[in-house]
């Protein structure tokens, strides 16, 4: 507990929001999971790329409250900091790490050689393997130095397979060959002899072509004592195609004798985004968490981007979208439940409102023997409803014998209505409304004590 508040203080939370965030002051609502804690609990971390310019206000607050873990999505990049030659640029990298340091998050730095973001002047220069072995070695002692002792994790090399399993052509290779990759991770150790050095690339989270052309290069390097401690499996999915092989590529890489992490996760589907997407957005975010957690030198996972509103994939993948744990509006998604559940949690997934919610029961119109009647449910926490159920009991015998804009359920004198696909998120400050039709056995006494997913409301 002490360590959430100093995390909370350091991004200025006020002391009111403190009360809302941390308990449950209303009723029996569920306290949200806290992804770093569960991470920590079973020996690992839960980081997300960042945006340095975003990180004020509600984005901030859920980087530290979630996160232990922060890796810059542009700001250290070779194209970033040295934009033209000796010419450096490091407002975006140290924002980034002062930020971590005062939130006691570690930083994943990426990436100091790579194929992509590079500056012209490395991209198009004229060279020699020689003079572009000393510009990047040279980059990689200034980056690396200027970091000494406050990065946990450098991406030295970044994607330097193609498919088949073949090398890249990037300038690195075409003008160094195939030694340029050791040659990248002695000057790395060299320049910061703490820092873990990771080899990262994409579709290399099951077992093919290009995973096993990396194994076979973790194996050399372990051969010949070139310092390399862990693989990083960047885990861009498809909805629904998290890799069967994925904890079996893991583990040979670790019987290697070196870590893995999933560095950039988030899992793509088609926008806009149904239940049954989310649902099995869910149960992939869960399978990859739940692989990492079963091999004991999987260190890690990060999220490319914790919010919809903050992720590579929209401009890049027409008519995709929805991939990370969060919505654009900072609300959790089912996804996030399922990192939560692969974490260890387990509190109720649908949890109602932090803060609480207020009914409105209106009889409409009542005859001797029936009743119409509307009932609004108001969301007034400050965490979004995803599926709910409006609880109550009928003080005087009534039951429900049709319903519309929910599905109501009766047992006795106790009712549930149940959202219908289509109003099943409710976010802080909004309504919703169903109504019924209902028989009576005498009077109609109005009901009170409605409880939203567990959550006592308050009645008008
Ligand atoms: O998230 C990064 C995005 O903002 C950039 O536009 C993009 C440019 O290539 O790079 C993204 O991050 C990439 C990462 O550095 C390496 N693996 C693939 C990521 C997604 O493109």
């Amino acid at each position: 507990m002490k360590l959430q508040s100093l995390r909370r203080a350091a991004v200025g939370v006020s002391a009111a929001a403190l009360l809302l965030i941390g308990g449950a002051p209303s009723g029996h609502a569920a306290e949200a999971p806290v992804l770093r804690d569960l991470a920590a609990a079973k020996g690992i971390y839960y980081g997300t790329a960042v945006s340095a310019s975003k990180l004020n206000g509600t984005y901030a607050s859920v980087v530290t409250e979630q996160f232990d873990s922060i890796t810059p999505g542009n700001e250290m990049k070779w194209g970033s900091v040295e934009p033209t030659r000796g010419s450096y640029n490091w407002s975006g990298a140290d924002a980034v790490v002062d930020f971590a340091e005062a939130n006691d998050q570690k930083v994943r730095g990426h990436t100091l050689v790579w194929h992509s973001q590079l500056p012209s002047w490395v991209e198009n220069g004229t060279w020699t393997a020689d003079s572009l072995r000393t510009v990047m070695t040279d980059h990689i002692a200034t980056e690396a130095g200027r970091y000494k002792g406050r990065i946990d994790h450098w991406d030295v090399v970044n994607e330097p397979f193609n498919e088949d399993g073949t090398r890249r052509q990037s300038i690195f290779q075409t003008a160094i060959g195939d030694s340029y990759i050791a040659d990248a991770f002695r000057a790395a150790r060299a320049a910061d002899p703490d820092a873990k050095l990771y080899l990262n690339d994409y579709n290399v989270e099951g077992i093919n072509a290009k995973s096993t052309a990396m194994y076979d290069l973790v194996k050399s390097f372990k051969e010949q004592g070139v310092p390399i401690d862990g693989v990083g499996l960047q885990a861009h999915l498809i909805l629904g195609q998290v890799p069967s092989t994925l904890q079996a590529n893991i583990q040979r890489f670790a019987d290697l004798g070196v870590d893995v992490v999933i560095t950039e996760l988030d899992i793509r589907m088609t926008v806009p985004p149904t239940e049954a997407q989310l649902a099995q957005q869910k149960a992939d975010y869960k399978a990859v968490t739940s692989a990492c957690v079963a091999v004991a030198r999987c260190k890690g996972i990060t999220v490319w981007g914790f919010t919809d509103s903050d992720s590579w994939i929209p401009d890049f993948f027409d008519g995709y979208g929805a991939a990370t744990p969060y919505d654009e509006n900072y609300q959790p998604k089912p996804a996030y439940y399922g990192i939560a559940e692969a974490l260890g949690w387990t509190g109720d997934t649908t949890p109602g409102p932090t803060g609480g919610c207020a009914v409105t029961y209106t009889v409409q119109n009542q005859w001797d023997t029936g009743f119409t009647a509307q009932v609004t449910v108001k969301n007034s926490g400050t965490t979004a409803v995803n599926g709910w159920q409006l609880a109550w009991s009928w003080p005087s015998g009534q039951s429900v014998n049709q319903a519309w804009n929910a599905t109501v359920t009766q047992s006795g004198s106790a009712v549930t209505a149940t959202n219908a696909s289509y109003n099943a998120s409710v976010a802080p400050g909004s309504t919703v409304t169903f109504g019924f039709n209902g028989t009576l056995s005498g009077a109609n006494t109005a009901p009170t004590g409605f409880t939203l997913n567990g959550t006592d409301c308050t009645t008008a």
